[in-house]
Parts: structure tokens; C-alpha cells; sequence
């Protein structure tokens, strides 16, 4: 079982779309297990964002996930970081295969819409910089029996 972090960003937010991607990644059949809803100071902006604060296009995107709330969310499943990933997408809106998140919803690079760790060296390290131990929210699911195998795990 694996863990990601998936940030709904603030276009996300402010588009009132966070209940239509919420609701894919439930009927996928993943488990949310960690939610909050915090404005991203610019210090968590370059933590975040460390492998592109030096590049060209960080100050505007800094000043864009800095602009309104994000909802932050924990994601539990099986191989959940690929999965999630190949929800949300190629990074481009308009690059991004309909069917997919982005693609569904973003005409734009910067304003995709979303976030989802890209590895599981990303996935600890970023799940560190939102939550903390306390926060998970286990529980045994009731679904899970109708949503795969036993013995797929
Ligand atoms: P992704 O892993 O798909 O979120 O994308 P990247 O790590 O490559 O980029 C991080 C964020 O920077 C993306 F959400 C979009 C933004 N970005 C720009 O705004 N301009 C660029 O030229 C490249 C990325």
C-alpha cells in the first residue's frame, strides 16, 4: 500500500471544481486519508517547489499557489502514485489526454488544476511537509471488499 500527496490548487478552489476531483479519485476506489485546507506561505512554496525555485517560471508560479487556499489531501492505495498520476494527466491542460483530470478541466500549464507527488521519494518527503503523524485517518473501509480481490495487494 502506498501514500501521495495531491494538492487541489488554487484554481482548483476558486473554479468550485474540488467536489468534481474529489469524486474521482473516491470512485476509483482510493482511500482519502488525510484532508486540510491551508494557504501556501512562500517559504512552503520553495520547500515544495525546491527542484524549480531557480528556474524562470518560479516566481509566477509561486505567486499563483500562494493566491488562495489549497485543499491538501493524503491518498492511500494500491500503486497510488502512478495511479494518481495518470489521473491528473500530462502537467499541461492543454497537453493532457481527455479522460484525464487535466485534460478534462485545464486549458493551462501553470493553472492545471492539481497536484500529485511524482515518486515515492517525493510522496514521503512532501506528505512531511503537510501533515503530520497524528493526522492520518485510518479506517477499515467497508468497500473494500467490493473493490478488488483478496488477493490483490
Ligand atoms: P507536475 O509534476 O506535472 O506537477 O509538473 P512539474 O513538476 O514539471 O511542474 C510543477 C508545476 O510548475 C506544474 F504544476 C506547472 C508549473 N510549471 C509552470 O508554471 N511553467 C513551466 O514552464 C513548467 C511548469
Amino acid at each position: 500500500m502506498q501514500r501521495t500527496l495531491v494538492l487541489l490548487k488554487p484554481d482548483c478552489v476558486q473554479r468550485r471544481l474540488m467536489g468534481e476531483v474529489i469524486s474521482r479519485f473516491e470512485a476509483k476506489g482510493l482511500e482519502i486519508v488525510a484532508m486540510k485546507m491551508i494557504r501556501i506561505t512562500p517559504e512552503l512554496s520553495r520547500q515544495h517547489y525546491a527542484e524549480h525555485v531557480e528556474k524562470p517560471f518560479y516566481r509566477g508560479l509561486e505567486a499563483f499557489i500562494t493566491s488562495a487556499p489549497v485543499l491538501a489531501m493524503a491518498i492511500e492505495g494500491l500503486e497510488v502514485i502512478r495511479v494518481v498520476r495518470e489521473m491528473l494527466g500530462a502537467t499541461s491542460g492543454l497537453k493532457a489526454a481527455a479522460g484525464t483530470i487535466r485534460g478534462d478541466y485545464s486549458s493551462s500549464r501553470q493553472m492545471n488544476l492539481v497536484h500529485a507527488s511524482d515518486g515515492e521519494e517525493a510522496a514521503s518527503r512532501e506528505l512531511k511537509l503537510y501533515f503530520s503523524e497524528e493526522e492520518f485517518c485510518e479506517f477499515d473501509s467497508v468497500m473494500t471488499p467490493f473493490m478488488r480481490a483478496g488477493d490483490e495487494s
